[in-house]
């Protein structure tokens, strides 16, 4: 049983808005942090706060008395992680969930794509850390947001008819729901002995864009038109980079390459291992896919 009773997290995204009652509902004490005061309506035991990110001195005062620090932050955000690090080891947290929870983030394989560059440093960081007793950590890799999937035009257009097929849509990928990643954090945090200081693979399913195509034409109204496009991953993934190269300060330039890495086939995006049984965490069975595939087709047809 877990010894961690008070758990801070950073954030106020899709997915610290969706964690903040899942820990809360496990009876985990949640104080949410973020940079700006949130409107976003909490559990009434959730303790909400303001705190400068930039500031350890007051990082660390925020800190005071939590056990875990779970930071959930959006992408420019990423490299404050360091200084939430450090005011949490000086402040006494024990467990640090860093914002990572992403498709192409953990393999040795995906190290060196450009997008990873702060991801990298905050797993250096806390593996240095943990080697020296100073604290521990647990990564949850959960693929690509399912929600993402479902409702961005990244994989599949839903709401425009298209597609944009790699390699015809048949390279499999891990994807998961924020209701699953959740649960996931949940668990990592009871099972705190078998969770630390390591990464945790979980995946609702693994799926490629051509099962998603078929289950989206299966769902959509007759006669509905699809645009069709078909992509050469490697090319489009030499472009991709190529191109972020060029733009090192444009953030959108990473969103093709992610793509490309994600649905290219050689990145590793569908996880050889997965934890869901360590975690005890369910799966999603074809039929819950094609009932999540069918709601978000009928809820773009509205
Ligand atoms: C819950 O967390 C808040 C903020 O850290 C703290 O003030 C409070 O004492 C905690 N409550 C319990 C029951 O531990
Ligand atoms: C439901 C499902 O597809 N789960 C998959 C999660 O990932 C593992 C490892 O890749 C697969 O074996 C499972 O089938």
């Amino acid at each position: 049983m877990s010894t961690f009773k008070n758990v801070a997290v950073f954030g106020t995204g899709l997915l610290a808005s969706a964690l903040t009652p899942e820990l809360s509902k496990n009876g985990f004490n949640v104080t949410v942090l973020s940079r700006s005061a949130s409107t976003k309506e909490y559990p009434e035991s959730v303790v909400t706060g303001v705190v400068d990110y930039s500031s350890i001195e007051d990082l660390t005062k925020a800190l005071q008395g939590q056990d875990v620090a779970i930071a959930a932050l959006a992408m420019p955000a990423l490299l404050l992680q360091t200084n939430i690090i450090e005011a949490s080891i000086k402040a006494g947290v024990k467990r640090f969930i860093p914002s990572d929870f992403g498709a192409l983030t953990t393999r040795p394989v995906t190290r060196d794509l450009p997008l990873n560059a702060p991801i990298n440093v905050i797993q250096d960081l806390l593996k240095e850390k943990a080697s020296k007793g100073e604290i521990e950590y647990s990564i949850i890799s959960p693929g690509m947001f399912l929600e993402y999937v479902l409702n961005t035009p990244l994989i599949i257009d839903l709401k425009g008819h298209s597609i944009n097929l790699y390699d015809e849509g048949k390279h499999p990928f891990s994807t998961t729901s924020i209701e699953t990643i959740s649960k996931a954090v949940v668990s990592v945090l009871k099972k705190s002995d078998v969770t630390k200081n390591r990464i945790l693979y979980v995946n609702d399913t693994t799926t490629t864009q051509a099962d998603l195509l078929r289950l989206a034409k299966k769902h959509a109204p007759a006669g509905t038109q699809w645009k069709e496009k078909s992509l050469d991953a490697q090319a489009e993934f030499a472009k991709a980079i190529e191109n972020a190269a060029q733009n090192p300060t444009d953030p959108t330039a990473l969103f093709p390459v992610l793509q490309a890495a994600v649905l290219g086939g050689n990145y590793e995006a569908a996880y050889p291992e997965i934890d869901n049984e360590l975690l005890g965490l369910p799966s999603l069975t074809s039929d819950e896919l094609e009932a999540k595939v069918a709601g978000a087709v009928q809820a773009k047809e509205q």
